[in-house]
């Protein structure tokens, strides 16, 4: 406690004396200074003298030492004095504390020790002076001038001024949670990596999932690909696996990472359009590049407007290494499969949610989690030889092509829950850095060119966006792991480093921090005998069989849905010979889907894009189930499903009693949705609130619809505005529809009337019948949409 008494001397402060210049005999019978600094530097001779040459030397040098580096050399220093910054480092305030407990770094483990509670407090300046007014600005009288000695103004103001950051140049739009990963069993065989060490062990995460196109206030569900990256605080530090949702990239080469991004960015002259790749630059790139095919069609695919983050694959994309305890090395692919399955919307409906929720996505995140649905993912890896990989048609370190899962399967090897929210969208979510370099022991690279940049490219970034070389001390970024190096200084270091020692290898502080040797960090010895070249593998080259393997592997539906998003993008586009050319490399994919889009840009089919190589090799796979979304559909069946009552006075109370606990019982989310918020009185005079209105929810943001019985209901529900275009939105973007007695009308006057009775989603049923009824509609709802009456518009 700080206290205004004179502190009593420390013990080390009696023993040592002040800084007296006063000489006088020591036990050994010679005379020497008592001064303090002298005294310090000869009581670390011994320490120094215990290290009379650099041991470790000799053992940098050579290929055994290289593999198997040996741990630093340290001595014993004996008494921790010696190794202090300071004498006084045992005087202790409330602010100083006392000395580091040995071996120690404070500012990594649990966030416990930035976690602020203000409850019962009061409010105070940054330097904790508590503030009597917070309604006025100092002034010379009450109409006069305001005072510049207001400093609580302006600190206050100037704070405000700076609390934005600048945004990640990609991946701005993002959402994160704190979780664990579960591993299954040990995966000792392949991998010393810590979270793989041992059946059962749980090492915590943080999640961020991202839009990558959109600036940080945009729209959730624009068509793009998703970032899915985990952060694993392991016991051996942080290992950040940074993937997409999607398996695969746009590019071969990290060198044109930038001139991607230029493409898909807002165009530099006008800033438009705003998280969409419908424009032309992107087609233009994209055109000019055919190694981007294959990710074009999971682009144009569903897999770009997910339904949920819960409901989306995760990928980490490149080939990585995996290394074992004995240094033996195997190729592998890190896939996260969701138990919530694969869920996608429809064009329509994200158009349209962008505009009513933008932060559908996020909300949806955190309301699961809020809820208590923490949502899951099994993590599986597919594992290979280097001379394997060498048979595959494909080179794996192309980060364009995907290893098919029937050449390699998935091995399940764990689960990851995230099961909290952020305490701070800020602190937490925002200030997270991930960064694709860092991996741990266990964990390796592979020569992926794409992978190279980004070991370089993530740490450099965050540099400028999180202000200077310190932000591994954010709370959010620091290891739970040890942290003890040279490394000092930089803006905003929060670390206090004991001692005068910044450099290794030394003797003054016993050789500490000392180099792990083989039990840290030693990269994967890859051979390596070839000329420095700029230019790629040759196999390489082959730009359209994956592309092809993808459509052929989706279902009608989803092929449909390929097309439709080509021809929108496309017919977006203005330059007419940049569609052309897009067309063209088509050709080279599928004759029908180029054959599809043509049709529907008003184009004739052009001659196929010549190929960037005459003969590849055929493809291995040429149908791989595991690439269509319907491979996935879950476990979960209705949990978490937002479902619709449409309500008004007079509807019928008892069946809406029995179906809200069917639907409850399942897992759904019932939300009572009426012409306004608040109260309405059912057929029998009880009360039903309805939490949301036609007007602030409308029916696209939900995933099914209940149309209740009650005449006097139906006819308000028939004379409001909302209700037709709620109904006709729930049809045409395929979802469950249950009608309840007089509610069917609703669907005649949507216009539904005619093929009501042959669709499958769509459920009739008297009022009285809703709990029989209940099991069918939840049948409906789990599967997701009912694609038979896809709407969308025909192409010729
Ligand atoms: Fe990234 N990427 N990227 N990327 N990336 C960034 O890092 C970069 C790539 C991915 O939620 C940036 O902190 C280069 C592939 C995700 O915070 C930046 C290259 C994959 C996130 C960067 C790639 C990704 C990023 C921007 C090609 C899938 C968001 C802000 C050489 C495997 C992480 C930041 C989060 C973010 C660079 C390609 C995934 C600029 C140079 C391939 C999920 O460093």
């Amino acid at each position: 406690m700080a206290t205004n008494k004179k502190p009593p001397r420390s013990s080390r402060e009696k023993s040592q004396g002040n800084q007296s210049v006063t000489a006088a005999q020591g036990p050994d019978g010679v005379l020497k200074t008592n001064d303090i600094v002298v005294k310090q530097a000869s009581a670390s001779d011994p320490l120094v003298a215990a290290m009379p040459y650099n041991s470790s030397k000799a053992l940098e040098y050579g290929h055994d030492n290289a593999v198997a580096p040996p741990p630093g050399a340290t001595a014993e220093p004996g008494s921790g004095a010696l190794t202090a910054s300071t004498t006084t480092e045992e005087t202790g305030t409330a602010k100083t504390g006392g000395a580091a407990r040995p071996g120690t770094n404070p500012t990594v483990a649990s966030l416990d020790r930035v976690r602020v509670d203000a409850s019962d407090q009061p409010l105070t300046t940054n330097q904790g002076v508590p503030i009597g007014d917070n309604q006025n600005t100092l002034k010379a009288g009450l109409r006069g001038p305001s005072l510049l000695e207001d400093f609580i103004l302006r600190e206050k103001i100037t704070h405000f001024d700076h609390e934005r950051i600048p945004e990640r140049i990609v991946h701005a739009r993002g959402s994160g949670a704190h979780g664990y990963f579960e591993a299954y069993d040990a995966l000792t065989q392949y991998t010393r990596a810590a979270p793989f060490a041992e059946k059962g062990k749980i090492t915590p995460v943080f999640v961020r999932f991202s839009t990558v196109a959109g600036e940080r206030g945009s729209k959730d569900t624009a068509r793009d690909v998703r970032g899915f990256a985990v952060k694993f605080y392991t016991d051996e530090g942080n290992w950040d696996l940074v993937g997409n949702n999607m398996p695969i990239f746009f590019i071969q080469d990290a060198m044109k990472f930038p001139d991607l991004v230029h493409a898909v960015k807002p165009e530099p002259h006008h800033g438009m359009p705003q998280a969409a790749s419908a424009h032309d630059t992107f087609w233009d790139f994209v055109s000019l590049m055919p190694e981007s095919t294959h990710m074009l069609m999971w682009v144009m695919s569903d897999r770009a407007i997910p339904r949920s983050f819960r409901m989306m694959q995760g990928f980490g994309v490149h080939t990585f290494r995996m290394v074992n305890a004995e240094g033996k090395s195997v190729f592998c692919k890190f896939h996260w499969k969701p138990l919530q399955g694969t869920h996608s919307l429809v064009w329509d409906e994200a158009v349209k949610i962008s505009g009513a929720d933008p932060d559908f996505h996020r909300r949806d995140l955190w309301e699961a989690i809020e809820s208590g649905e923490f949502p899951e993912w099994e993590l599986g890896l597919q594992i290979f030889s280097e001379e394997q990989a060498e048979g595959f048609s494909f080179d794996v370190l192309d980060p364009t092509k995907i290893v098919p899962e029937e050449l390699v399967p998935l091995l399940p090897v764990g689960r990851m829950v995230l099961n909290r929210n952020p305490d701070n969208f800020f602190a937490e979510t925002e200030q997270v850095a991930f960064c694709a370099a860092h991996i741990i022991p266990g964990i390796d690279f592979s020569n992926d060119p794409l992978l190279a940049g980004r070991i370089h490219s993530y740490a450099d970034t965050q540099i400028t966006r999180l202000g200077g070389p310190n932000f591994h001390e954010i709370p959010i970024n620091s290891p739970i792991a040890a942290v003890q190096n040279n490394q000092r200084d930089g803006m905003h270091r929060q670390a206090l480093h004991r001692g005068r020692v910044a450099y290794e290898p030394n003797s003054l502080a016993g050789g500490c921090p000392f180099q792990a040797g083989t039990s840290g960090f030693v990269s994967f010895p890859a051979a390596i005998a070839e000329d420095k070249v700029r230019g790629k593998p040759e196999k390489f080259a082959e730009h359209y069989a994956q592309a092809t393997l993808f459509f052929d592997s989706q279902t009608a539906v989803e092929k449909a849905h390929i097309a439709a998003a080509f021809r929108f993008e496309l017919s977006k586009v203005g330059v007419p010979a940049i569609r052309e050319r897009m067309l063209s490399s088509l050709v080279n994919v599928s004759r029908e889907l180029a054959a599809e889009v043509a049709a529907g840009l008003g184009m004739a089919v052009p001659a196929a894009m010549p190929k960037a190589i005459a003969n590849p090799q055929p493809p291995e796979v040429t149908v791989s189930p595991a690439l269509s979304l319907m491979a996935l559909p879950g476990e979960c069946g209705i949990r978490t499903r937002q479902i619709a009552v449409l309500v008004a006075d007079g509807v019928h109370h008892a069946s809406l009693v029995s179906l809200y606990r069917a639907l409850t019982d399942a897992g759904a989310v019932v939300h009572f949705v009426g012409p306004r918020v608040g109260m309405f009185v059912g057929d029998s005079g009880e009360k039903i609130e309805a939490d949301k209105s036609m007007e602030n929810s409308p029916g696209f943001l939900f995933d099914a619809l209940v149309v209740p019985d009650g005449r006097e209901a139906v006819r308000a529900l028939a004379g409001n505005g909302h209700t037709m275009e709620f109904i006709r939105d729930m049809f045409r973007h395929c979802k469950a529809i249950l009608a309840l007695g007089a509610g069917r009308e609703l669907l005649e006057m949507a216009g539904i009337g005619p093929v009501m009775d042959e669709d499958v989603g769509i459920l009739l049923a008297d009022g009285a019948n809703a709990a029989e009824i209940a099991p069918a509609f939840i049948n409906a709802v789990a599967a997701h949409r009912h694609p038979s009456r896809d709407s969308d518009p025909p192409t010729k």
